[in-house]
């Protein structure tokens, strides 16, 4: 039979959307999707997709039951795994972060000596307590973390926060952070040769979309004299495309920038003469 991978996502929750869209954008179609289903098997790409909780996830592929994982580097972590990380996917970013109530007047990290630490982060916590030389009680639950100062079973928790608002709403406030986490695609250490021709297939799907979602096509009109001058200021992959309007004396400036130079970028633009200027998605783009 011909060489097949087999890559775990989360089953349901808030990575798991995102992860079958990316490998959707990446051309990859699904049969036997239906809800409830353990695996499911691609088409047109030797993938087959296997639904797990995340914290199920480093297991299977450490051990090979899955070759290529989509989770956390917060569980990947947390787990102690070996896997190998292969490309951080840039969504599910999140924070670690060391919170205690409100009304504590905090001034560093010697205040969690002797108190207790509510946390479904063991590992993480414990690894960043020996470094700072902290003693404190660690508290492992499982879920809703953030309740245990208001019911008296912790002095402070450990979790992950993203835009802060379930601190705020539990009377809490972040101080510490121990950890950066965003997806990621690790893969087992041994994939053996045919899968990793596959893998790299795959990577190099995942590079064109990603790299895509980066950039802006960018079209604009300018007066022949400015066109210099604008594309002066135009990073481009490699030097843009000019062709000239049916209007005399004016051309259209065609190029890509980069999404972090965009908004900076399309100023110096404007005051460089720039007019009716279009920004356009870009769906693959291999460079
Ligand atoms: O059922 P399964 O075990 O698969 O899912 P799960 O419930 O363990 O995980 P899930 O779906 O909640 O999260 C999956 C992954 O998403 C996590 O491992 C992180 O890598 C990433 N992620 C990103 C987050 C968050 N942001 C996040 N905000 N995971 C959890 N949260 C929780 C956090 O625990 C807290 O309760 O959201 C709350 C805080 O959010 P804010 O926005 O109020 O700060
Ligand atoms: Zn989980």
């Amino acid at each position: 039979m011909a060489k097949r991978l087999r890559i775990a996502v989360q089953k349901s929750g808030r990575l798991s959307e995102i992860s079958l869209s990316l490998l959707e954008e990446c051309g990859i179609k699904l049969k036997n999707n239906g809800k409830g289903t353990l695996l499911a098997s691609a088409s047109n790409f030797p993938l087959d997709i296997l639904y797990l909780r995340d914290d199920d996830i480093p297991q299977y592929v450490e051990d090979g039951t899955a070759d290529l994982g989509i989770l956390g580097e917060n569980v990947v972590a947390e787990s102690g795994v070996i896997v190998k990380t292969l490309k951080k996917l840039d969504f599910g970013r999140c924070r670690l972060s060391l919170a205690v109530p409100r009304n504590v007047d905090y001034q560093d990290l010697n205040w969690f000596n002797g108190k207790r630490i509510a946390t479904s982060y063991p590992n993480l916590l414990k690894k960043f307590m020996v470094e700072n030389h902290i003693k404190a009680e660690v508290h492992t639950i499982s879920g809703s973390v953030e309740i245990a100062p208001n019911i008296g079973l912790a002095d402070a928790i450990c979790d992950l926060v993203s835009s802060g608002s379930t601190l705020l709403s539990n009377g809490l406030k972040e101080v510490e952070i121990l950890f950066k986490s965003e997806a990621v695609m690790v893969a087992n250490q041994n994939i053996d040769a045919a899968g990793l021709q596959i893998l790299n297939k795959l990577l190099f799907r995942l590079d064109a979309v990603m790299t895509a979602k980066n950039n802006k096509y960018i079209i604009l009109n300018a007066p022949n004299e400015s066109v210099s001058g604008i594309i002066s200021v135009l990073p481009g992959i490699k030097s843009p495309t000019v062709v000239p309007l049916a209007a005399k004396g004016w051309s259209a400036i065609h190029s890509v920038l980069n999404e972090e130079q965009f908004w900076d970028v399309i100023d110096d633009l404007k005051s460089k003469g720039a007019q009716g200027i279009l920004v356009i998605p870009i769906e693959k783009m291999i460079v």
